[in-house]
């Protein structure tokens, strides 16, 4: 609504280099229960989309041009599809960070051969930004909903004689993710906010890219998400350091495996940390430097954490599942080393409140924010807690809000 009513605003040129339609078009940010980090090892994934969105309102050009206002930054942003995919590093050098999901989205659509317009839209949206929830990929999957709409449905994202499935199209948003931040996510972002269902989480296996849903809608449960209010600019290269220590964890635990047991046929098709057993890890992992001991004992025991979540969530048991959110904390932060000193009080904190079922930091690490599983009635000592001491134990403000699973993108068009 936000952004519809700022269009007039931003963008009132001459009417003539408009076309229809004029519309707005949205997705959604998303949390994960458990399964942090897996995404790239090929492993599971837990995520639901949430209510909260990033969202586009504009209206198609005669030309190639797409211009773009942001509520967030309070910033224009142009670039051209002429000349795409060729021109986007050099469009990419010109343009602010939060743009370059946009223009990333167009060169993936165009190399898989679909024709895109221009378009003038300005983007708002009430995913905390860089906070943890996903708010790269709620802007990409909501770029491609946007192009959809605004390039008069030369294409259609959803499931049934689509032109892109949900899981095609979180797979051009990763890239264009990866292209534009250099940030070489997995594909759990993307996958949540393209796959997002109203009170249902999603397991998603990243190998395969099969998925089911399980339902999430425990009525005394709320899904609580506490900001830490920190947000770090290096958390990239940190991310993708972890990955290569996961790969390289992989390759000598392979070697080990092939040169003790040489008839283990099965071990030549290990790819990844997911197709590593707890037993084989346990049995070779003293010969691991210590480092990628941690890192892919991590990952190991966080793709089994999935597994046990939604057996006992299937079984009703919401309490023991959060149980072992805490475990994928304290993984997150004493194997993995991805948390900060915000994380763990924020975790800390929750711990000593009853009624909160189990807590952890959530998505790449370093800042962003933490999930909690809380009765209802416990919401509001949650809240209290946090406001008694995250400030004097960390000199920060934090902010708490309670997420609903929801769907994924959707678009409206207007009568002009
Ligand atoms: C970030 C990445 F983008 C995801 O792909 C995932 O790896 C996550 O960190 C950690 O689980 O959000």
């Amino acid at each position: 609504k936000e952004a519809i009513e700022q269009f007039p605003h931003h963008f009132h040129e001459d009417a003539a280099s408009y076309a229809s339609p004029l519309g707005a078009a949205w997705a959604p940010g998303r949390v994960n229960l458990i399964g942090e980090h897996t995404d790239y090892n090929g492993g599971y994934v837990l995520p639901l989309a949430v209510d909260r969105v990033s969202a586009f309102a504009g209206r198609t050009r005669n030309d190639q041009t797409v211009r773009l206002w942001s509520t967030h930054f309070n910033a224009y942003a142009q670039f051209s599809l002429a000349g795409l995919p060729e021109s986007f590093e050099e469009q990419r050098e010109k343009i602010p960070g939060w743009a370059r999901y946009v223009l990333g989205v167009a060169t993936e659509l165009i190399k898989a051969n679909i024709t895109l317009k221009g378009f003038d839209a300005v983007i708002t949206g009430d995913v905390p930004l860089g906070g943890g929830m996903s708010s790269s990929a709620a802007l990409e999957v909501a770029s491609a909903q946007a192009y959809a709409l605004f390039s008069n449905h030369s294409f259609s994202i959803g499931e049934d004689n689509a032109t892109l499935t949900p899981l095609e199209t979180a797979g051009l948003c990763q890239k264009a993710e990866q292209n534009a931040s250099g940030l070489m996510s997995g594909i759990l972002d993307q996958a949540a906010s393209c796959l997002g269902q109203p009170r249902k989480a999603i397991l998603l296996d990243c190998r395969s890219l099969e998925y089911r849903y399980l339902p999430f809608e425990d009525p005394g449960v709320s899904v609580v998400v506490i900001d830490t209010g920190v947000r770090r600019e290096l958390a990239s290269s940190a991310y993708n350091e972890r990955r290569k220590q996961c790969e390289e964890a992989t390759q000598r635990i392979r070697t080990l495996i092939l040169e003790n047991e040489p008839d283990n046929t099965e071990a030549r098709s290990i790819k990844a940390l997911r197709d590593i057993t707890p037993e084989q890890f346990e049995q070779y992992k003293g010969q691991l430097p210590q480092i990628l001991q941690q890192r892919a004992g991590y990952i190991i025991a966080e793709n089994e954490r999935v597994l046990q979540v939604v057996k006992l969530l299937e079984a009703g048991k919401i309490e023991e599942a959060g149980k072992i959110l805490w475990l994928g904390h304290a993984g997150l932060r004493d194997e993995y080393e991805v948390s900060c000193k915000e994380l763990d009080v924020l975790v800390d904190i929750a711990r000593d409140v009853p009624g909160v079922l189990g807590a952890r930091m959530m998505g790449g690490g370093f800042g962003g924010c933490t999930i909690n599983l809380v009765r209802n009635e416990a919401v509001d000592a949650l809240s209290q807690a946090v406001e008694r001491h995250y400030q004097e134990r960390t000199g920060r403000q934090a902010s708490i809000d309670i997420c609903r699973a929801a769907a994924g993108p959707s678009y409206v068009l207007f009568e002009n």
